[in-house]
């Protein structure tokens, strides 16, 4: 008779390893192995954050021979890579993505609950990398989620900011930003490449020589040095084999210079040399639109551009590439001006350090960059004075002189004696001070030049680049935003996920277009019913969270209506709040008014020097307090600020909103791409027709739409003929009694004054036209209370809204650019087979 082991031994048994299996067994076992071999814990001690660490490893294992593999698919002659610079990539929590692209979500939900913990808590864990401001920095996250889902070979380069956006507190109703520790516990999804380092140089000056060819050439004697030490963060595509890298630069201190110092005794000044060289990547300017001049946001600006461009040169000269033929292996896309810089440095590594020509060199330089501009906002268009950028970036202020020289030249060949066009094209600015105008550094040296929506990328040619595109209307196209669908419905409603795909099949999630299938379910009873309970759900959360955060109780069968976002005062936040007092003085004076019930929501953080976007915030939060505490309103009206808005509580806030508020100035706003989030996720659109509202609403269906206020071209009449809004705070008695109790003090007890500075902004220059929009506004949100109490016809909009929303992911945005714009294409990657070391 046969023992066990022996009937076992006869037996080919398949064990997976424990790296890379996906059953819940090993998954069980891999998690248990790294929470005692990674995290040194077990289960008697360890914390919640232990076991997010030992899932986190044990994710990142099955990564890894997916990034290895792409790694080697990539890194071949005749693969063009798409190479995405941005200041900043606000990629949120990985932890649950990674589960989602993987496509072992339901296995590792299981594992976890089968070694007695909850998955959503693990995943509560993580805290969110934000480095990023918004808008910008989420799209950058969105465009590599897309990359990879498509298979696009592509780096993402950038900076790693130890501190990135301030965690947003509220005191007394004011904002108070604490650092951002993200780093506190160590990042799981990062590998240091310490072996990839590059070195950066900064300041000193510029000195003339001949060369060996008896040529005269130039070389830059630089001050000092930088170090940067790559991180790389794997991205992976939607159930592919792809993970592509984000790559981003920490700066430090060369090794020689603190043992140079040292040798002769100065220990301290060695450890401040090297305080300093790590300053560059410290934190990141927490400004989105408002450009500050400081020398510190040009130095993070050059240090990580320099270091990207030596990596995509190294990586195209080891292929065996020319660099002659750079343009054919590389895509180089500025997100927005920020790393510009890039075409100055490339100029000078070309020339400089490679001796290539001029004229080569610059046909190089223009026929790999790409330029996207995000936002017209005049104060916000990147210029730096000519004497900081010098004494800075000596060789590159000579270089950005000689691009203009033969720019200009250019310029009047085409258009002769027109100097009042030289003026405008000039990269320089002339004037008391004068400055270097980073847009036209990266119009004049890109071979392309996008704008984010429709209507931004007509008013990019008519206004803030309208001579460059007189000059080169063939660079010019539209490239609307998008964002990805596995995190913004995927991931964050997984019930609405569920209903569609039970409903139309999966299809959606790597083609959204195929959501059009839902119009047909749009006046189903049955359907709808599940998609407002649903709905309900996500509402239901989300009071848990509100009750959680601020303690307030708010009705989860009120219409939620939304608005999340940085806080400007051209997204009109104090708009929203104008209504807000408009409501509740209607029922302060007509007690028995039947209103529909609203919970109004408020989240955003404001840049710390930006006094208006701070007394906002303190606004909503006094007019919140007056609202909330009124038992003449409860049950109809409530209004609450959530602290802290980031990529986490995006995801709760989508998937629980019904109503969406776009309101931005006609012309202001670039894109917005929250708008498409709340609208993939079944709420309605209250908005302007600005940025990508327009294109949203041509595809919903203008009467799914919640249209109001002046158009761009209304706007622009207005204040050509000058507007006047005390005409409108006189002629609109409902709109005056807001304005008079804001300036005395009613919705700030014991501080009459405190409201001053909006209100005389308002009714004195009223720059963002709130007082011109705001019957229109007004009569808008009527309507919108209006149609919600016919809940039957709301979720037909509602499914339409959603059904119709396929043009927005960020996979048809990449599918544009990589046709227009990058020449690039797929490549199949096969899985990376584990092998032991040898030598
Ligand atoms: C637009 N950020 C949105 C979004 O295209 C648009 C600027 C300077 C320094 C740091 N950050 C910035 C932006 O300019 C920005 O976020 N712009 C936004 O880009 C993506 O959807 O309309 O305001």
């Amino acid at each position: 008779k046969k023992t066990a082991a022996a009937a076992a031994a006869a037996e080919p048994v398949q064990i997976e390893d424990d790296r890379t299996g996906l059953s819940v067994e090993t998954l069980k076992r891999a998690f248990a192995d790294n929470l005692f071999y990674i995290q040194g814990k077990n289960a008697d001690i360890a914390t919640l954050n232990d076991y997010y660490m030992a899932l986190a490893y044990t994710v990142r294992d099955r990564l890894l021979h997916r990034w290895l593999g792409t790694i080697k698919a990539q890194l071949k002659p005749k693969v063009k890579v798409v190479y995405y610079l941005s200041a900043e990539f606000l990629m949120g929590p990985h932890l649950g993505n990674n589960l989602i692209n993987l496509g072992i979500y339901d296995q590792v939900r299981q594992a976890i609950q089968e070694s007695g913990l909850n998955l959503d808590e693990l995943i509560a864990q993580e805290e969110e990398p934000g480095l990023g401001n918004g808008g910008l920095g989420r799209l950058a996250a969105c465009y590599l989620d897309s990359l990879a889902a498509l298979e696009i070979p592509a780096i993402g380069y950038g900076l790693r900011y130890e501190f990135g956006i301030f965690d947003q507190e509220i005191r007394d109703g004011w904002q108070v930003e604490i650092t951002d520790k993200w780093l506190r516990y160590g990042n799981p999804w990062e590998i240091a490449r310490p072996e990839a380092t590059v070195e950066v140089k900064l300041g000193g000056h510029t000195e003339a020589f001949v060369d060996g060819a008896g040529r005269y050439r130039v070389r830059w004697i630089p001050g000092r040095t930088i170090v940067g030490v790559p991180y790389d963060t794997p991205v992976l595509g939607f159930k592919n084999n792809t993970a592509n890298t984000l790559r981003l630069w920490k700066a430090e201190a060369p090794e020689s210079f603190d043992f140079q110092a040292f040798n002769l005794g100065d220990y301290y000044g060695a450890v401040n040399a090297k305080m300093y060289s790590e300053n560059i990547s410290k934190v990141l300017y927490p400004n989105d639109e408002p450009m500050q001049g400081r020398e510190l946001r040009l130095e993070q600006q050059f240090f990580f551009v320099s270091c990207s461009l030596q990596d995509i040169i190294r990586r195209h000269l080891y292929v065996g590439g020319k660099l002659e033929n750079l343009d054919k292996n590389a895509a180089i896309q500025l997100n927005d001006t920020h790393p510009s810089i890039g075409i100055a440095e490339l100029m000078r590594l070309l020339v400089d350090e490679h001796n290539v020509d001029w004229d080569t060199a610059w046909q190089i330089t223009q026929d790999t960059f790409a330029y996207t501009n995000h936002t017209l906002l005049p104060e916000a268009l990147e210029r730096w004075p000519l004497s900081l950028f010098g004494s800075l970036l000596p060789r590159h202020l000579e270089i950005i002189f000689e691009i203009n020289r033969r720019f200009l030249q250019e310029v009047s060949a085409k258009f002769p004696g027109d100097t009042g066009r030289l003026a405008r094209l000039s990269l320089i600015q002339e004037g008391p001070e004068k400055f270097v105008r980073m847009a036209h550094l990266a119009s004049a040296g890109s071979h392309a030049i996008n704008g984010v929506a429709a209507l931004h990328s007509e008013l990019l040619k008519r206004d803030v680049l309208r001579d460059f595109y007189e000059l080169s209307p063939e660079k010019f196209s539209n490239k609307t935003n998008g964002v990805t669908p596995r995190r913004w419905i995927m991931l964050s409603n997984p019930e609405l996920a569920f209903l569609i795909s039970e409903s139309i099949g999966d299809g959606w999630i790597k083609n959204l277009g195929e959501l059009r299938e839902l119009e047909r379910f749009a006046n189903d009873k049955e359907f709808q019913s599940r998609w407002r309970q649903i709905k309900l759900n996500n509402k239901t959360n989300l009071t848990e969270y509100i009750r959680k955060r601020t303690g307030l109780v708010v009705d989860p069968h009120s219409l939620f209506d939304i608005q999340v976002k940085r806080i400007h005062e051209y997204k009109r936040q104090h708009l929203n709040v104008l209504y807000i007092i408009t409501l509740y003085n209607r029922l302060k004076q007509n007690p028995e008014l039947e209103i529909t019930p609203r919970t109004f929501i408020f989240g955003g953080k404001a840049a710390p020097g930006y006094f208006m976007a701070k007394l906002i915030i303190k606004l909503i939060n006094s007019v919140a307090a007056v609202v909330n505490s009124d038992p003449d309103v409860r049950g109809r009206l409530k209004v609450v600020f959530l602290p802290d808005y980031n990529v986490t509580f995006g995801q709760r806030v989508y998937p629980a909103a019904e109503l969406s508020e776009q309101i931005s100035t006609a012309g202001k706003e670039a894109s917005g791409t929250g708008n498409m989030k709340f609208s993939m996720n079944g709420a309605l659109t209250i908005g302007t027709l600005d940025g990508a509202n327009v294109e949203i609403r041509e595809e919903a269906g203008e009467e799914n739409f919640f249209l109001f206020g002046l158009t761009t071209e209304e706007v622009y009449a207005l204040k050509a003929r000058g507007y006047n809004p005390w005409d409108y705070y006189n002629g609109n008695p409902a709109l005056r009694q807001v304005i008079d109790q804001l300036a005395s003090g009613v919705f700030s007890p014991g501080e009459a004054h405190l409201f001053e500075p909006l209100v005389d902004h308002l009714i004195h220059r009223d720059e963002y036209l709130l007082l011109a929009d705001y019957q229109s506004y007004v009569e808008c949100q009527d309507r919108v209370g209006e149609a919600y109490r016919d809940q039957e016809h709301w979720t037909r909009m509602s499914i339409l809204n959603s059904a119709r929303m396929g043009k927005f992911s960020s996979d048809r945005a990449i599918r544009e650019y990589c046709e227009d714009i990058w020449g690039a294409v797929a490549v199949d990657v096969a899985l990376e087979e584990y092998v032991q070391a040898t030598a």
